[in-house]
């Protein structure tokens, strides 16, 4: 899908034109697009898409990344010396490491609702945004290139199987801790952990492999998918 033809950018450009007029639309989309470097199959670059249609910001994109663009061209590495996608472009201020972007988005753009100023639930959210980039990612790993990308660098099934269990246990934490809340990961509302911990649900559930049943998982699954960001940029086809 080209940006022109995303229904959640066309509303947000109604909505920019209709407050401020035809002048104030030209001035926003010189001046304030947000520019996203990354492919759109990344699950990286997704939440940082999928961020900015929650906060209905005006944003355009472009495809670096194996496959496309090579990262480690001079001009990609200066803007991210770690040769990874995504990197937010806003005016002069580039940033990368997505879970990142992601705060930046919301502290910039008036986006308290997905991450609040309080301190405590400011930190629940933070607590599982980390969690998401650090243990959980890490536990994937190893299956995940093994039986998605079919890597020839990850062919030991012993390493497939302790990914495997690793990446299990963590899905049962998280099971758990939705059965609690009974709605989204940091609680009652849905925060930036959503989008990042979202994207890891459709992660597991496209991975081809022994779903055990986890019931609070699966009810947060159908819950996410009623917001049209989620089907746009978490549930669409791509692990
Ligand atoms: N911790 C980084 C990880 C970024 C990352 O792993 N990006 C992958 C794509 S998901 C990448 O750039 N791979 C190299 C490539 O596609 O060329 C973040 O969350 O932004």
């Amino acid at each position: 899908m080209t940006h022109d033809s995303d229904p959640l950018r066309q509303y947000a450009v109604a909505t920019i034109a209709s407050s401020g007029g035809l002048a104030a639309l030209i001035s926003f989309s010189e001046t304030a697009m947000l520019t996203i470097l990354g492919k759109r199959s990344s699950i990286n670059v997704r939440k940082v898409m999928w961020a900015c249609d929650e906060l209905t910001l005006a944003w355009r994109q472009e495809d670096w990344g194996s496959g496309f663009r090579d990262t480690r061209s001079p001009e990609f590495l200066a803007l991210n010396p770690n040769a990874m996608v995504p990197v937010l472009r806003d005016g002069d201020f580039v940033l990368w490491e997505s879970n990142s972007i992601l705060r930046y988005l919301a502290n910039r753009y008036d986006g308290e609702v997905l991450y609040p100023r309080a301190a405590h639930a400011r930190a629940r959210v933070d607590q599982w945004l980390d969690w998401q980039a650090s243990d959980l990612n890490r536990s994937w790993s190893y299956a995940f290139m093994a039986l998605v990308r079919k890597s020839p660098q990850h062919t030991d099934p012993v390493q497939v199987q302790a990914s495997l269990d690793a990446w299990r246990g963590f899905m049962q934490v998280l099971d758990a801790r939705l059965e609690k809340t009974g709605a989204f990961v940091a609680g009652a509302g849905f925060s930036l952990a959503d989008i990042a911990v979202g994207l890891s649900v459709n992660r597991w559930f496209a991975t081809p492999m022994d779903h055990p049943r986890m019931p609070a998982v699966m009810d947060y699954f159908a819950r996410l998918k009623e917001r049209p960001g989620f089907l746009l940029h978490g549930s669409n086809g791509v692990p």
